[in-house]
């Protein structure tokens, strides 16, 4: 099994499971992940994902004895890529927060596959590799996408043409993840705080993760519109009426996710 899951209270922990390979990708493996993933929406328990590496690897990104060029030619990627892109397209797209908890060295497409998701932890002996470079190939499954936004444009571009590992501490610095905890305390870290999430208004959550996509490319006309409309959705919860009368009765919130 490429792709193992556990299913805890409240969320689904799936984790990436070729640890002699340093869970690099193969077609199979993006092909089960995204049924994983779509399984987990389908589950009205699941309210938070949990995603990680089996091993002392997080990801190497594409398995590269997959896709050599043969004398025949190069590797057709188009269709291999459209797949682990379906699976970028998921992560963003769930209506439920996704933690990334980075183990072990993310690279090429394992690194982007890591900053695609909301909320990224990391050991601090993880690194960050944009290793693209080393191959001849581009950042790809988002990464030129994702890096200026998380990292700005001087810092994305050194990453991509240099292809150095970036620190788990020196990444959280840069602001292209949350935070890098010690080695030992990630499990723990990760689970708690995809714990609380699972316990967090779902819903409005979903709302915010889906308006801050949108703010990528909206004007802020645009964007003051949508908030306006997302905000009246998230009014209309029971979420919304939980938590006010929480706050008013100055007790936790206890949200139901709808
Ligand atoms: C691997 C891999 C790997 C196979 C470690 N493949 N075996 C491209 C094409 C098509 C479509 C989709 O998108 C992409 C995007 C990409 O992802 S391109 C980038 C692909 N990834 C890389 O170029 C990274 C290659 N790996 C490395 O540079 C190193 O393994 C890193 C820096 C990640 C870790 O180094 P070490 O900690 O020294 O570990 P290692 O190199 O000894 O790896 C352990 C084993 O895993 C080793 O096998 P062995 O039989 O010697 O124990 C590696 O060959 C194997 N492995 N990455 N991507």
């Amino acid at each position: 099994m490429t792709i193992l899951v556990e299913q805890h209270p409240g969320y689904w922990q799936v984790t990436l499971n070729r640890p002699d390979r340093l869970n690099a990708l193969t077609a199979a493996m993006g092909g089960a992940l995204l049924a994983t993933l779509n399984e987990a929406e389908a589950d009205p328990d699941c309210r938070a994902i949990l995603l990680t590496g089996a091993g002392r690897g997080f990801c190497a990104g594409q398995d590269l004895t997959e896709v050599m060029p043969t004398e025949a030619g190069p590797p057709g990627l188009k269709p291999l890529l459209d797949g682990y892109n379906a699976v970028i397209r998921k992560l963003r797209g769930l209506e439920m927060p996704v933690v990334a908890a980075v183990n072990g060295v993310a690279a090429g497409a394992g690194a982007n596959l890591a900053l695609a998701c909301d909320i990224v932890l990391a050991a601090k002996s993880a690194s960050f590799l944009q290793a693209f470079a080393r191959i001849g190939l581009i950042p790809d499954v988002g990464g030129t996408w994702l890096l200026p936004r998380l990292v700005g444009a001087a810092r994305a571009r050194a990453l991509a043409m240099l292809a150095e590992p970036l620190t788990a501490e020196r990444a959280a610095e840069w602001s292209l993840i949350w935070q890098a905890v010690d080695d030992d305390k990630l499990t723990e870290a990760a689970r708690a705080l995809t714990a609380r999430l699972a316990q967090g208004p779902t819903k409005g959550l979903a709302l915010a993760k889906r308006a801050l996509d949108a703010a990528e490319t909206n004007t802020l006309d645009q964007q003051l519109d949508l908030e306006r409309d997302l905000q009246d959705e998230a009014a209309r919860t029971a979420d919304y009426a939980e938590g006010v009368r929480a706050f008013l009765e100055k007790r936790p919130a206890k949200f139901s996710g709808r």
